[in-house]
């Protein structure tokens, strides 16, 4: 951090909030492709983000890793070697410090530096930051690389402080480890997160008690060491890997099949259903095409793992319960997972269900349900985050003429492109909401709109423009459009699901990712560009 202090400018070019995969990449082409003075301010003590916060036991990122990576640089693909066919937290963590010393980035990103607040000036068109670190910054480009799934949501239960044990949220999770040895641990919450800490935190621990309020689809992931022969594939076909990454819908490096699950006969789909169960992973919801669009197809899916999880768990109370699917697969974010459901069939696991007997409070010595007090020595709250906005709002950002972003956003998220906001000169949001982002490949929608800002950017020097920002008309049909896509699947009817907001007690129910896919976003944001950035006022 040293050379960034001692040499920033009265007035940088651009400062960047965050330095996770977005950030370093933004930060590497301001700096390194247009020769600008950009500067990351990270609030961790460390570089990485997402998976600098998320280092709970079992975590581990559900893209595979040979596509889980920057693509920008072929000497970064070719120099970096994944373990497993998924990667976990601490290698992640090692790839992005690679990467960045790779990049000679850290000298110009700031570490322990909080942002309190951003201010548009409007008579000096700088936006000025404020840190809890040092004077505030002055810069002409502000951009949030702040991650989709950063804050924190911790429920508001009553009595949570006045818990006798220990309690911590995923997110948040110690840097030193939790020994649960001999503990009894309570776990709440059985999305992505809490699906990848059961099975490890029931080895460890010696009781496990799972709180369950909404059961949830998993599939297998299929982990497993990836051997010589696969990494010299990866690293011999990044061009075509590439390719299919950027011509399909989620970004990944597998396709979406082109067939029907209402077509296919029913023989042939198990067939088909349980090749893809036995191979694992994300792979299993591109079986078909229309699982997302029709309820008829998604009802095979979802038949087809409540069978599965009917055969694997024991118990047929346990069964039942975490069988007992409410909304379309698919439409809540589908985890994989290493081994959940046999879990419950250990001895040392028991399940509350939520929607018989709602949690109460935590008391002094556990959680008290309608049912009677559990006993707890540890509580892990897996209970997921604000998302998408929950960041990007806490940075406190004030635009042109006054205009907060909370004001701006008061029902819900409006921007063009996922890209910017009207009222905020300036000001970019990688991967905001109302682009593709959660619901693709992360490190594919992150490098398309960082190449797209920089683009932007470059466009505006060689222009001799100095101010951006979107036409409130462009953002109301922008609006209208992420509507539009996510109405035509079945994304909406996951009526409790954290890409509607709905997680969160009183946050504008609006469904914020861009469901279009990956490859229309990127052909209309680049056709943008090339219509002289048409939807957007430049001065
Ligand atoms: P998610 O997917 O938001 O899951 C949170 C889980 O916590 C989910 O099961 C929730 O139940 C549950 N939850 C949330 N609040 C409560 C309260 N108050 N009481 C009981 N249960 C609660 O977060 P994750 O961290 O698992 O995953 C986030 C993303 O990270 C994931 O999609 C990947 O992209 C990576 P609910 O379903 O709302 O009833």
């Amino acid at each position: 951090m040293a050379k960034a202090d001692q040499t920033t400018p009265d007035i940088l070019d651009a400062v960047i909030i965050g330095a996770g995969f977005s950030g370093l990449y933004q930060l590497h082409s301001l700096r390194d492709k247009l020769g600008l003075n950009a500067l990351v301010l990270e609030k961790g003590d460390g570089i990485g983000g997402t998976w600098y916060w998320n280092r709970y036991p079992g975590a581990r990122c559900d893209s595979e890793s040979h596509a889980y990576a920057y693509y920008f640089s072929e000497e970064l693909l070719q120099n970096w070697d994944w373990s497993e066919r998924y990667p976990g937290q601490a290698e992640i963590l090692r790839y992005l410090n690679y990467c960045a010393d790779q990049l000679d980035l850290k000298r110009d990103i700031r570490l322990n530096t909080k942002l309190t607040a951003a201010r548009y000036l409007d008579e000096e068109g700088l936006w000025q930051v404020e840190t809890e670190q040092g004077d505030p910054l002055k810069c002409r480009f502000l951009i949030t690389a702040v991650g989709c799934l950063s804050t924190a949501n911790i429920p508001d239960i009553p009595g949570l402080e006045d818990f006798g044990g220990r309690w911590f949220h995923t997110g948040q999770w110690p840097h030193e480890g939790v020994d649960f040895t001999g503990r009894r641990v309570g776990l709440v919450g059985t999305g992505s997160t809490g699906i990848q800490v059961v099975p490890v935190v029931a080895e460890e621990a010696d009781h496990l008690t799972v709180f369950q309020r909404t059961a949830n689809y998993s599939v297998p992931a299929g982990n497993h060491p990836l051997n010589r022969e696969f990494q010299d594939y990866a690293k011999a076909h990044t061009g075509e890997i590439r390719q299919i990454m950027h011509s399909n819908t989620n970004g990944h490096a597998f396709p979406m099949e082109d067939r029907s699950a209402v077509e296919t006969p029913p023989e042939e789909r198990e067939a088909i259903y349980r090749d893809a169960w036995n191979k694992g992973g994300l792979q299993f919801r591109t079986s078909f095409r229309d699982i997302l669009l029709s309820e008829e197809a998604n009802a095979t899916a979802s038949n087809f793992i409540r069978d599965r999880v009917r055969e694997i768990v024991k118990d047929p109370q346990k069964a039942e319960d975490l069988s007992n699917f409410d909304h379309p697969f698919g439409a809540k974010r589908p985890p994989i997972d290493t081994d959940y459901f046999e879990t419950y069939n250990r001895d040392n696991v028991d399940l509350v269900n939520l929607r018989k007997t709602p949690i109460e409070a935590v008391t002094k010595t556990g959680i008290r349900t309608s049912a009677g007090e559990v006993p707890l020595d540890d509580i892990i709250f897996a209970t997921g985050f604000d998302a998408m906005t929950g960041s990007l709002l806490s940075l406190n950002i004030t635009g042109a003429k006054g205009l907060t972003l909370d004001q701006a956003w008061e029902e819900g998220p409006k921007n063009y492109l996922g890209l910017q906001v009207a009222g905020f000169p300036n000001l970019f949001t990688i991967t905001g909401p109302g682009s593709p982002s959660v619901l693709t490949n992360m490190p594919v929608a992150i490098e398309q709109h960082v190449e797209w800002i920089t683009r932007c950017i470059g466009d505006m020097i060689e222009g001799e423009k100095t101010r951006i920002e979107p036409k409130q008309d462009a953002v109301d049909r922008w609006v209208e459009k992420v509507n539009a896509a996510a109405n035509a699947t079945l994304f909406p009817k996951a009526h409790h699901s954290w890409y509607l907001g709905a997680n969160i007690p009183g946050k504008p129910r609006v469904f914020m990712p861009y469901s279009g896919g990956m490859a229309r976003y990127r052909k209309i944001c680049t056709d943008i560009a090339d219509h002289d950035y048409e939807g957007f006022d430049r001065s």
